[in-house]
């Protein structure tokens, strides 16, 4: 099943989508129990962080899990054949391989984070807004994190923890990485100040199973978790082969890559390769 012409519309409009992913429902309430029990959920709840960032530990082909999610992701990139099939080492308090080929159990548990303050709704103050990529130079046309996955392994009603968005911040990032074509480093990304130029807050609810294909430019954030029940989700990082081609006069251009020239609102053109020195990943 691909994607419809609606679902596209709403990609290339919006920078983000919800589809089901074709997870079963046995695969994650297996890998989701597993998780908690070894954080010791089950036994000593009360010394848990308020969130935690695991590292891998069950790990499968998103194609054999995930067939639906799979399909869209290859449509949106532009194919499977430009999804990275090497394996990136990373530092991190989270996970340290990057495989875009699977899927695991590295999960952002949100158990209870400002479960002691009265709920606030999605804005500008008091979050911590980002765009992912801690481990690369960010440019217009990266390619090592060229989609934010948000992905449900329980379900997420309002005020259970769901990661907040901010739905109008592409473009603001996109006029930031073209005022500086030779990247940022993730360290000096002012997300400060581009948060401030962003009205549109939207909080991502959705059951097991469903996943949010977003743009790389999405300002988010985690929010507070009132709900008394753990949130467990993931954000697998996509990684391509080769950077966007930011040219509106090429006919072949992936949804990613027309999305991504709408944000920007220009062609870009990509930097010399000695530019991207900057990069804190290595081949596993
Ligand atoms: O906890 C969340 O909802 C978001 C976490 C996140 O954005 C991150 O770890 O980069
Ligand atoms: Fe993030």
């Amino acid at each position: 099943m691909s994607l419809s012409s609606q679902q596209k519309a709403q990609f290339l409009q919006e920078g983000f989508l919800k589809v089901a992913s074709g997870l079963s429902t046995e695969l994650m309430q297996s890998w989701v129990e597993g998780a908690l029990q070894r954080l010791g959920y089950d036994k000593t709840p009360q010394n848990l962080e308020p969130i935690i960032w695991m590292n891998h530990h069950h790990q499968a082909p998103i194609k054999q899990i995930a067939p639906a999610a799979w399909e869209a992701i290859c449509e949106i990139v532009g194919g499977e054949d430009r999804i990275e099939t090497k394996i990136l080492g990373i530092e991190s308090r989270h996970f340290t391989r990057i495989n875009s080929l699977v899927w695991s159990d590295a999960f952002i548990v949100n158990f209870s984070l400002g479960a002691d303050q009265p709920w606030r709704q999605p804005q500008a103050e008091g979050f911590n807004w980002h765009k992912d990529g801690s481990y690369f130079r960010h440019f217009c046309d990266s390619r090592e994190q060229a989609l934010l996955l948000v992905l449900f392994w329980n379900d997420v009603e309002h005020q259970g923890g769901g990661t907040f968005i901010a739905a109008d911040s592409p473009k603001h990032v996109a006029q930031k990485l073209l005022e500086h074509p030779n990247g940022i480093e993730p360290k000096t990304f002012d997300f400060p100040t581009i948060i401030q130029k962003c009205q549109d807050f939207r909080e991502l609810v959705g059951k097991a199973g469903e996943l949010y294909i977003i743009h790389p430019y999405m300002l988010h954030a985690s929010s507070a978790n009132h709900s008394g029940r753990p949130r467990v989700m993931s954000n697998p990082p996509v990684v391509l082969k080769e950077p966007l081609r930011l040219d509106q006069n090429r006919s072949d251009l992936s949804l990613l890559e027309e999305t991504t020239l709408r944000f920007l609102g220009t062609n870009f053109t990509p930097p010399p390769e000695s530019a991207r020195v900057s990069y804190w990943w290595e081949v596993a």
